[in-house]
């Protein structure tokens, strides 16, 4: 089936944190073989893998030496076209991680780029001379603190990185660069791969004049529209799909950091012969204050008014032309319960309610490893964190800059941090919940005892059996590919109610995101329930009071 990914739910696997088949405390391919069955129990029709290439690991593998070899941690290339077989027995798609916005700087590619300014390499990457001072060429910073920049003595010029100095970008406006990537696509696609997620994919395109960004108060090293959606961005997205994507049955999801709405319209837009769909960050946003000098790290209060909105605009900016994900969380975000909800007394039911409100929406859903079963934030100390992002941001904000405080940082950090998704996979309550045999590269969450695969397994009642119900029926029920989308009570601050509609029939989604009742006035017609999260719920949507984190889906013919 040519749109297989319309009609899919997917699930990302961190390999890092999944399942240690060989007891060095570090995920690997051959876990995530052993745990295939459980994959197909849920009824996921893909798995998408975070980067398990050979690389030094600063950026947990999005730092790649050689794309063509799997990193000795997670196994052998025949171990992954073992796996890429046994999920295809299980009707099982593979989707690997594309990382072309940058390589590791191990990469040959750029050991052999910094030994000359003459060297063959040497435009595979952006080299730049020193301003007049000997500062950095502009004033962009690095989305892991600090300048974008950095100097190498061996030539006395700067190379650019968005990310880690580790890091170091691709000169995508090198032919030879482009040429290289697409032999690496098809390479894995000849084994078996069944789809991309582009790490990324907005980035590639630089601003080739570089220029400062406005001098925003004290703040050294800014981030902004600059570093992403460049003018030669769907140029060179549109010859990878003619020179590479056009040539296989495969899915492509790009990672769209920067995307607004317009951006969207053309990456997904199937008449541009672009990607499938992208990865935007609007709707994780909305507990983020905007604009101050601590990016992401300034929170606001969580308010469901806004994430209803930005879900809204998204469903209906792409409803006839393009195609939406939906995601709530993933390997960058925190979890969603912590982060949106409620993750001690109403746990269970908000877990589901967050499913519902997702999984009713047109899109394609992404389940992201532990959503599944409710997975929670870690709440570790400071030191306890691996993520260089946290870290780096700590030394910058909190000690440097200090624009925020240690108590602040924190508190972010326990919301949004990245490590609240990494923690290991938490199969059932034995040590270190089942995920390996030594000791695990990051702490295992302490909740793992109430909160794991063997407990949710025996508990038809569990998180992941509604999870499961909720993949049913995408899969039985093309309202859920095709309805159109109408927001209702878009003011109301608890409740998140819309319908999915086609000529023939129509399906009403509604929840209570909040810890408090919830009175909901009715929708006409002839409902019936097809899917609710707590015993007791009305059959149909009449005036009903719910309770907190309750959430239905209703069905009428
Ligand atoms: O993330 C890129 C990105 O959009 C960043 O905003 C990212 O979310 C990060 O948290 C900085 O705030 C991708 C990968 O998903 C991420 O894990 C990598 O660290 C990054 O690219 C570099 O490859």
């Amino acid at each position: 089936m040519r749109d297989w990914w319309k009609k899919a739910v997917i699930y990302q696997v961190y390999p890092r944190s999944f399942k240690d088949s060989d007891g060095d405390g570090f995920g690997d391919l051959n876990g995530i073989l052993q745990k295939l069955d459980y994959l197909a129990e849920l009824g996921v029709d893909a798995i998408w893998l975070s980067p398990v290439y050979q690389s030094p690991q600063k950026d947990n593998g999005y730092d790649i030496s050689d794309y063509r070899m799997i990193d000795p941690k997670f196994g052998t290339n025949e171990d992954m076209f073992h796996l890429i077989k046994e999920a295809h027995i299980r009707k099982i798609k593979v989707i690997m991680d594309l990382v072309v916005n940058h390589t590791s700087d191990q990469h040959q590619w750029f050991q052999e780029s910094r030994k000359a300014k003459d060297n063959p390499y040497r435009d595979y990457y952006f080299w730049r001379d020193p301003k007049t001072d000997g500062s950095e060429p502009n004033n962009w910073g690095s989305y892991f603190s600090g300048s974008a920049w950095t100097l190498d003595q061996q030539t006395g010029q700067y190379y650019l990185h968005y990310f880690a100095k580790e890091q170091p970008d691709l000169n995508w406006e090198n032919e030879e660069v482009r040429q290289q990537v697409y032999r690496i696509m098809r390479f894995w696609m000849d084994k078996g791969v069944d789809g991309w997620r582009m790490d990324v994919i907005g980035g590639i395109s630089k601003f080739l004049d570089f220029p400062d960004y406005p001098a925003t108060g004290d703040q050294r090293y800014v981030l902004g529209k600059w570093h992403a959606n460049g003018p030669r961005l769907h140029e060179f997205i549109q010859e990878m799909n003619r020179e590479v994507l056009s040539q296989y049955p495969c899915m492509t999801v790009g990672e769209a950091n920067g995307s607004d709405i317009d951006a969207a319209k053309k990456y997904t837009d199937p008449r541009r012969k672009e990607l499938n769909m992208i990865f935007s960050f609007a709707h994780m946003s909305v507990d983020i204050q905007q604009g101050t000098p601590a990016g992401k790290w300034a929170l606001r209060p969580f308010q469901l008014v806004r994430l209803k909105k930005v879900l809204a605009k998204w469903q209906e900016a792409l409803a006839d032309h393009g195609w939406n994900t939906l995601y709530f969380e993933n390997h960058d975000q925190g979890r969603v319960i912590s982060r949106f909800g409620n993750d001690t007394t109403y746990r269970v039911p908000c877990a589901k309610a967050f499913a519902t409100i997702l999984h009713g929406l047109k899109g394609t859903p992404f389940i992201y490893q532990g959503e599944e079963i409710g997975m929670v934030n870690c709440h570790y100390d400071l030191k306890d964190y691996n993520d260089l992002e946290i870290h780096n941001a700590y030394n910058e904000l909190v000690i440097e800059n200090k624009v925020l405080s240690k108590e602040a940082f924190r508190h972010a950090v326990e919301r949004i941090g990245r490590d609240n998704a990494r923690t290991p996979m938490q199969w059932n309550k034995n040590k270190q919940a089942g995920f390996s045999d030594g000791q695990s590269w990051l702490k295992v969450n302490p909740r793992y005892k109430e909160i794991n695969v063997e407990q949710a397994l025996q508990d038809t009642d569990s998180i992941f059996y509604y999870y499961k119900q909720l993949i049913q029926l995408r899969h039985s029920l093309d309202i859920f590919t095709e309805g159109d989308f109408q927001l209702f009570l878009p003011d109301d601050p608890q409740l998140f109610v819309y319908t999915r509609t086609t000529n023939t029939e129509a399906l009403l989604i509604l929840a209570n995101i909040s810890e408090e009742p919830a009175v909901y006035s009715g929708m006409e017609g002839e409902w019936h329930l097809l899917l609710s999260n707590l015993p007791g719920t009305a059959d149909t949507p009449s005036k009903q009071q719910l309770r907190p984190y309750e959430a239905a889906i209703y069905l009428q013919r």
